[in-house]
């Protein structure tokens, strides 16, 4: 099938470069938003989101003119549904005692409904957002047949899943392979041939329903093996065990590949994903549903672990270094670094924090600090929630001349107990009841 022109609903982290990327390979496409803040930022010239190399992709398609933006679709030979699903805020799913999260599907149904009046015989849409299995067949497609054309006959439909890695999601999405499940086995070449534009890695075609699952155990997967990670993290400290050389240890095995302890799991992806499979079929999920308990529970056990190295929290003020999701991204969504800043607050704490990738950020209830002088002047205690790049590579001696305090918290295996001893900090590492219990001359 041939393509000319394209039209993407949803110009976020994975829209705007998935549409960017398509005009740079010489196809005529429109973005759809209904942001007024992101359409009038990107006719400006400018990108509403921080992702390496995204800039000067919607740069050059917005110049060559191959890339416009509008908030409503227009006819054209294919549409892709790029939009959030994220979890409804004031409803909960309830089984045996226990709730678990639900999907809110509003922005899917919407994109849907705005490609209905566009939509013409032999036309291609896409659903790419993250969903519960069988939206496609059951959602959108009966959405999609209100125009009175027949899904898998009169246009074709897929889902394709996007699984780029923010902070490499220019390469990514070109070089990944990609799973394009189709509600007919035409549909899904009809995908491939629409993503073979650009994609430079295997396009393996499947029905849609395998797609979805496919993009839900990925990231479940992942989820599950950090939890047990946390979980020995939590045993390791029990048992007076260093889990971090544990994990090392355990790791020489061939078949073993333990991942890293950390604050909590973040991100739009990996904490939201899994509860797709447990709103589904919560009867089948126990593991994933257990998985996912231990993930969100993880700032409480650092807030244990910061309660014990300051004796207690009431009025102590705590440097939080790091608010990000994950090291070296300036993405703040559903971060666990800011979980535990707010649980530590609950309990009279005073924290400050230092983000660098989002100096200027704004979080309701959250003091931000200026700069790192400003956060660890004249703090208690220093508590390290973000594995950055220029955080792992402080010097101690160097610290300890900015802060009175000498008691620092790292929950991500990023300082060495004897460097930070050396410079006189008690040094407390999540996971690690070995070597916090050196204590430096004082
Ligand atoms: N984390 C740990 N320990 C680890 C690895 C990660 O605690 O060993 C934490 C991170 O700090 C972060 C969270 O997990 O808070 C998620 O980070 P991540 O790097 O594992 O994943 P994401 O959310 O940035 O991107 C994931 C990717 N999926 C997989 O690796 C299976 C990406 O390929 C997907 O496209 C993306 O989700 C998505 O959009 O679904």
């Amino acid at each position: 099938m041939k393509f000319h022109k394209i039209c993407i609903l949803g110009l976020g982290y994975i829209g705007l470069p998935t549409a960017s990327t398509f005009a740079t390979h010489g196809l005529n496409v429109l973005g759809v938003d209904i942001s007024p803040h992101v359409i009038e930022t990107l006719k400006k010239g400018a990108i509403h989101i921080h992702e390496p190399g995204l800039q000067r992709v919607v740069q050059a398609a917005i110049t060559s003119g191959n890339l416009t933006v509008s908030h409503q679709p227009e006819e054209a030979d294919a549409f892709i549904i790029a939009v959030p699903t994220p979890f409804k805020e004031h409803e909960q799913g309830k089984l045996n005692g226990h709730t678990y999260k639900l999907a809110d599907m509003n922005a899917v149904t919407s994109a849907a409904e705005a490609i209905v009046p566009y939509l013409r015989k032999g036309n291609l849409v896409i659903l790419e957002s993250t969903s519960p299995p069988r939206t496609t067949i059951d959602l959108v497609a009966p959405i999609l047949e209100r125009s009175n054309l027949k899904a898998g006959s009169d246009f074709f439909l897929c889902y394709s899943p996007e699984r780029v890695l923010p902070g490499q999601i220019m390469r990514e999405l070109i070089e990944n392979a990609r799973v394009v499940g189709g509600v007919t086995p035409e549909s899904a070449t009809a995908g491939r041939d629409l993503y073979a534009t650009f994609v430079k890695g295997q396009i393996i075609e499947t029905d849609a329903t395998t797609a979805e699952m496919v993009k839900l155990m990925e990231n479940t997967t992942r989820d599950v093996n950090i939890a047990i990670a946390n979980e020995f993290s939590r045993l390791a400290e029990k048992f007076g065990v260093d889990v971090w050389e544990a994990i090392q240890l355990a790791n020489l095995h061939p078949r073993i590949n333990i991942l890293s302890p950390g604050p909590g799991v973040g991100g739009h992806c990996i904490s939201v994903d899994p509860w797709f499979f447990v709103e589904t079929a919560p009867e089948l999920s126990s593991l994933i549903y257990h998985a996912r308990v231990v993930n969100d529970t993880q700032p409480h056990f650092v807030v244990g672990k910061v309660k014990k190295a300051l004796g207690e929290l009431k009025n102590k003020k705590i440097a939080a270094l790091g608010l990000a999701y994950k090291p070296d991204v300036d993405d703040l969504r559903e971060s666990p670094a800011s979980e535990v800043i707010h649980l530590l607050q609950r309990e009279d704490a005073q924290v400050k924090a230092w983000e660098p990738f989002k100096p200027n950020a704004v979080m309701p209830g959250i003091q931000m600090a200026t700069s790192l002088e400003d956060a660890i002047q004249d703090a208690d205690a220093i508590l390290l929630l973000v594995k950055h790049t220029e955080f792992s590579n402080f010097q101690p001696e160097e610290i300890a001349k900015l802060t009175n305090t000498r008691i620092a918290v790292d929950t991500v295996n990023a300082w060495k107990a004897d460097e930070w001893n050396k410079a006189g900090f008690q040094l407390h590492r999540l996971g690690d009841n070995k070597s916090e219990i050196v204590n430096p001359k004082s």
